[in-house]
């Protein structure tokens, strides 16, 4: 590698265009398209007795109306379980519009095309469904101890039950463990719901070409190639007559990654019964009722440890919300149950799950995807031990650290593809002494001492994680160098701003020896690569990133191989420099890898994109080539995919200190440290932002985010006016720290970065808000008014 991009802090490309407002978004899209609105459910739980569409077909510019009964039978069919697991005794998926029984506000139950989305806003408002009202459950415990039923046919409202016990060393459960050990605690700890919220909602705009018979779907989504699949499917299509591309995509943070979405299957078929381009595109209320939600867990705790804090026996008893439906299964809990116990090797670990069907919205992974309510449940544990045994609490979890030596480190837990979890390197120990200088731990208590004379009370908290990313089976990578010496790679999965257009450039003018301005990267669009999962879990930078520098290598093999022919030198002795392959200390044999991808193609041409001019090359006839030799095949590119043999283990620390107003309960948080392990860095700047949004989101998290439902089912709180998330204002100026254990996993050392930022950041804040009242905070987000609440109580 001549050119060393991997690991510099390259600016991101893509941002001149998205900042100067020249984003392709998918509402950009489709001038001229009739467009769709849904008749939602208003009720949290009714039978649907009769709809009368009369009136509204008398709405000028109204298309066509339809509901369940007129879509055809593989469309009428529930939408597909996405995630099975044997523990998954009673999934369910809802249908692309209700058949019988909503069950969620929101849930759709009309779809409604006119000429533009006014009007069909306007025949929406005149279509009358006459509901029989039934009993909504409204929140899990309720729910679990109710004899009413969301799903007649589940009892009990339990859709999944999984425990796992990972015995001690000496064979004890951790029930045994926990009686014998010397100290014992007990508590609840409660975390409300919450929800992704990328500025731009979802959307879908579908083109049917006659002619042609084929489809082409543009859809605000993290996984294009699924979407793609799964119309197919749905609309009964070869699959070679479906494109999906994901245009540029407003944010998505875990709620694209659900396929199809009803609206994804609907918009496409209608614009295949009406010939005519259709689109929809979500607006802010239909995200809040009718996308997905997460966190949403109540946890029952039991732990058992010595005098130096050390976790003999663990017992955690999780009741899960899951809403109405379960289309991606139920990996939110297992994430949560199985990397509880982040950094730290405990004696023993009983873990116990309920996933637990409510008239709500459905619940789908939202960054971090069940680790925040994980982290939660570990960190509270370390500080309760603290506090009890009147330690430090860094020196507990010091105590039960997972040692550097001691890895690859296996938790004895099942993961949800049935492998077992396992570490494959990290350095707590270094993360944590990194942490507490950076933040100033030790000096902590003078500087509260002092802010105490002067009447303030201020806290210091601290949260550890352990977060697998990079999950497999595979993603794939294409790269091609043209005649024009440019490079053109190409990947499945999907951006939605991380950055990918930057950093997969890193890779491959890293590892083809190119000047960056001549890398291209296309992604999201099942026209230039068909095979691919999806953008989530952290896994784009691992998956794709190894896909495209193996794609890379067998490239650069064979420009060697060509360019050794033509330079009659050994491959060798060869380096690629600024996009010339060169005979190493003989200056001035070289040629370029321009002049090399027009040599690999037996006809010859050079195509110069500058000029648009195409020439043949260097005066030779088309035809009079020799034949392809078998086993080779004709250009410089290609494709190759990577599959791991398991997740790779990004881990962190996080430190706040923050303030809390003796009068007004108001929490500032005055300062925000961050020690982070992704393996080796591709880019160190787009990291740390990456860093920057999952804090900013794990703040919200922690102190205004939360959905809040009545007793009837009715968010209350469906509006940006209502549901606080962080401003700029609201968050602080954040100093990170690197440090880099590459993983022995994947052929570039590294490990996902894309959630890590929001995972500790509920158990951070209740650390430090705990220290500065001397409160227990074991429910959250806390705002001020229930700050105040407990100050009251425990007084
Ligand atoms: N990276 C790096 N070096 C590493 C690891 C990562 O330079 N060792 C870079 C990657 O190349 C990529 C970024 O950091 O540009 C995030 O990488 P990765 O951890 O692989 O995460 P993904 O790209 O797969 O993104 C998914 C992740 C998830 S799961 C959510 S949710 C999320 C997130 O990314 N949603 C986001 N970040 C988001 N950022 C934006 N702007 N919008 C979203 O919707």
């Amino acid at each position: 590698m001549s050119t060393k991009l991997f690991g510099e802090p390259v600016q991101r490309r893509e941002d001149p265009r998205l900042l100067t407002g020249q984003g392709r978004y998918l509402d950009d899209l489709g001038a001229g398209a009739f467009e769709v609105a849904f008749v939602r459910s208003p009720h949290a739980h009714a039978r649907i007795r009769d709809i009368d569409v009369s009136d509204a077909l008398e709405v000028e510019g109204l298309v066509a109306i339809y509901t369940w009964e007129d879509l055809p039978t593989l469309l009428a069919q529930p939408l597909p379980l996405l995630i099975p697991h044997p523990a998954l005794t009673h999934g369910r998926t809802a249908h692309a519009l209700a058949r019988d029984v909503v069950r969620h506000v929101g849930e759709p139950v009309v779809m409604v095309v006119a000429r533009d989305r006014y009007l069909a806003e306007d025949a929406c408002a005149l279509i009358r469904v006459d509901y029989e009202l039934l009993k909504p459950v409204v929140g899990v415990e309720e729910a679990a101890q109710s004899a009413q039923l969301v799903h007649e046919d589940v009892p009990g409202n339990v859709g999944a039950h999984l425990v796992q016990e990972v015995p001690s060393a000496g064979g004890f459960g951790a029930r045994e463990a926990i009686e014998a050990a010397p100290h014992t605690l007990a508590f609840r700890l409660d975390i409300e719901r919450s929800a992704s919220m990328p500025l731009e909602g979802r959307g879908v705009y579908a083109r049917w070409d006659a002619d042609d018979r084929s489809l082409r779907v543009y859809s605000s989504t993290q996984t294009s190639t699924s979407v793609r699949m799964a119309i197919a499917a749905k609309l009964g299509l070869p699959l070679p007559k479906v494109e999906v591309i994901a245009p540029d995509v407003g944010g998505g943070f875990g709620v694209k990654i659900v396929h199809p979405w009803p609206e994804e299957v609907l918009v496409p078929w209608a614009a295949i019964v009406l010939g005519h381009e259709v689109k929809w595109t979500e607006d802010r209320r239909e995200h809040f009722i009718s996308s997905a939600h997460e966190r949403a867990q109540v946890q029952f705790v039991r732990v058992g440890f010595d005098d130096d804090g050390r976790v003999l026996g663990l017992d955690v008893n999780i009741l899960h919300d899951h809403g109405a439906y379960t289309p991606y299964g139920i990996i939110v809990p297992i994430i949560t149950s199985t990397q509880l116990l982040g950094p730290y090797k405990i004696g023993a670990y009983r873990v116990e799950f309920s996933s637990i069907y409510t008239n709500t919205v459905q619940v789908t992974p939202y960054r971090g995807a069940g680790r925040p309510q994980g982290v939660f449940c570990m960190e509270r544990t370390m500080d309760h031990i603290a506090e009890y045994l009147e330690a430090d609490r860094t020196a507990v979890r010091e105590a039960n650290f997972i040692q550097p030596g001691e890895f690859p480190y296996d938790q004895g837990l099942i993961f949800q593809d049935g492998r077992p979890l396992i570490y494959d390197s990290g350095d707590y120990p270094e993360s944590l002494r990194l942490l507490k200088e950076l933040i100033g731990w030790d000096g902590f208590p003078d500087l509260k001492a002092r802010a105490a004379a002067q009447g303030r009370r201020i806290g210091i908290g601290i949260g550890c994680y352990v977060e697998g990313t990079g999950v497999g089976p595979y993603e794939g990578g294409h790269v091609q160098i043209t005649s024009d010496g440019r490079v053109h790679v190409s990947t499945g999965l999907t951006s939605q701003g991380q950055g990918h257009e930057t950093v997969f450039a890193q890779i491959a003018a890293t590892e083809l020896g190119v000047p960056l301005e001549r890398v291209s990267v296309v992604t999201g669009d099942t026209r230039r690569f068909g095979y691919a999962v999806g953008t989530f879990a952290s896994r784009a930078a691992v998956m794709s990133g190894n896909a495209i520098a193996l794609a890379c290598r067998k490239v650069r093999d064979k420009a060697l191989r060509i360019a050794a022919e033509a330079l009659e030198a050994d491959p060798r002795d060869l380096e690629i420099v600024d996009g010339e392959v060169k005979v190493v200390g003989a200056p001035g044999a070289s040629i370029s890898l321009a002049t090399v991808a027009v040599l690999s193609n037996p006809l010859r041409y050079a195509f110069d994109s500058e000029t648009a001019r195409a020439t043949q090359f260097a005066g030779t006839s088309s035809f009079d080539r020799p034949p392809v030799e078998a086993g080779d095949e004709p250009g410089l590119e290609g494709r190759d995919y990577y599959s791991p043999i398991r997740s790779t283990f990004a881990s962190g620390m996080h430190a706040a200190i923050v303030e809390t107003d003796p009068l007004t309960a108001e929490i500032h948080i005055l300062r925000y440290a961050v020690v982070h392990d992704c393996g080796n860095l591709i880019n160190p700047m787009i990291v740390e932002g990456q860093i920057h949004g999952g804090v900013a989101q794990g703040v919200g998290g922690a102190l205004y985010e939360r959905m809040v439902y009545d007793g009837h089912g009715q968010l209350l709180n469906a509006s940006f006016m209502d549901f606080l998330m962080p401003y700029a204002t609201e968050i602080p100026h954040i100093e990170t720290a690197h440090l880099e254990t590459p993983s022995p996993l994947n052929p570039l050392g590294i490990k996902g970065a894309g959630e890590a930022g929001v995972i500790p950041g509920s158990a951070v804040i209740a650390s430090a808000v705990e220290d500065a009242e001397g409160i227990r905070i074991d429910k959250m987000p806390i705002s001020p008014s229930e700050l105040f609440d407990l100050r009251r109580a425990s007084s």
